[in-house]
C-alpha cells in the first residue's frame, strides 16, 4: 500500500499531494507521523483509562461505548489533547476544512481479539445523494467539498488482516450512496485494508465507506480517532446540551488549539 512519508518531505511539500489524494480516493495515509515513545505512552494511557473501574461505573458519563470506544480522550490527558494540533496533520486538515474548522470528537478504540467496528458505514449523514443520479462528476469542477473527516492514528502495529485493519472503499465518497450497515460489501465492491505501523496516520472523508475489520489476533489493537468538521458541523461532546469543557483542557492552550476546541470568532447567526 502506498503512503506519504514525512521523513523525506517537509510539511509544505507533503500537503499538496496529500490533499489531492484525499479528494480523489476519499482517504490518504501518512507514514511515521507520531514517534514511538509517544505512541507507547498513548497506548499505556488508553489501557489505564480502560482498566479504571470508574470508566465503566456510570453510563451517564459516557466515558466508554460498546466496551471498545473511550470517549472524549482530550478530557483525560493532555497527551491526547495535544495531538489535536499535531503537525503536519492539522495543517492538512485545515487545508481541507478551512482555518475555522474544529474538533468534532476524539475517541480511542481498543479492540482485543474478536472485536472490531465491523459494520460498513459512513460517519455522518449522506451529504451529496444527488451524485447517485449523475453519470459522472464533470471534469474541471474542482474537488467536491469535504465537510468532515476522521483522522485515525495507529497506536499499535496493524500490518496484516488478522490484526483487524481499518478498511475503506476507495472512491466511495463520490457515489452519493451509503453502504448497508453490515459486515459485508455488495459483490464487486473491493475494500482496501489500511495496514499501518504505530505512528502512521490516515485521514478518511466522513463520506467514505469504511469499517474496522475484526481483530483475529491476540494483539490488542489501539487506534485514536479524531474527527474534525467545518465550522457549521456541530461538535459532539456528550451530553451535548450543557456540555462543559473541563477547565484543565484549556490550560496553556494556544489560540489555534482553543479554536479547535470551539472558541470561534463571531460570524453569521451568532
Ligand atoms: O476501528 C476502525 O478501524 C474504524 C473505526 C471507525 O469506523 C470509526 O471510528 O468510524
Amino acid at each position: 500500500m502506498n503512503g506519504i512519508s514525512r521523513t523525506s518531505l517537509d510539511t509544505d511539500i507533503l500537503i499538496g499531494p496529500a490533499v489531492r489524494e484525499f479528494h480523489q480516493r476519499g482517504f490518504v495515509v501518512l507514514r511515521a507521523i507520531i514517534p514511538t515513545d509517544r505512541t507507547q505512552h498513548l497506548r499505556e494511557l488508553v489501557e489505564k483509562r480502560y482498566l479504571d473501574p470508574k470508566t465503566h461505573e456510570n453510563a451517564q458519563l459516557d466515558l466508554v461505548r460498546g466496551n471498545v470506544s473511550l470517549m472524549r480522550t482530550f478530557e483525560y490527558h493532555q497527551a491526547f489533547r495535544d495531538l489535536l494540533i499535531l503537525e503536519p496533520v492539522i495543517s492538512l486538515v485545515e487545508q481541507i476544512l478551512g482555518t475555522d474548522c474544529h474538533v468534532v470528537a476524539q475517541n480511542a478504540i481498543r479492540t482485543p481479539r474478536g472485536k472490531g467496528i465491523v459494520n460498513w458505514h459512513i460517519d455522518d449523514v449522506l451529504f451529496f445523494p444527488f451524485l447517485a443520479h449523475l453519470p459522472a462528476i464533470p471534469e474541471n469542477t474542482g474537488p467536491l467539498p469535504c465537510y468532515s473527516l476522521n483522522v485515525m492514528a495507529a497506536l499499535s502495529d496493524v500490518e496484516a488482516e488478522i490484526f483487524g485493519p481499518t478498511q475503506v472503499v476507495a472512491g466511495s465518497h463520490l457515489t452519493g450512496r451509503a453502504p448497508e450497515y453490515k459486515p459485508t460489501l455488495p459483490s464487486g465492491v473491493a475494500p482496501t485494508s489500511l495496514f499501518a505501523q504505530a505512528g502512521d496516520v490516515y485521514l478518511i472523508n466522513s463520506q467514505t465507506w469504511h469499517r474496522g475489520a475484526q481483530n483475529q489476533s491476540e494483539r490488542t489493537r489501539y487506534l485514536l480517532t479524531t474527527a474534525y468538521g467545518r465550522r457549521f458541523i456541530s461538535q459532539r461532546f456528550f451530553p451535548f446540551l450543557n456540555y462543559r469543557m473541563p477547565p484543565h483542557v484549556l490550560d496553556g492552550a494556544s489560540d489555534r488549539l482553543l479554536r479547535l476546541l470551539g472558541k470561534h470568532e463571531k460570524g453569521p447567526y451568532g
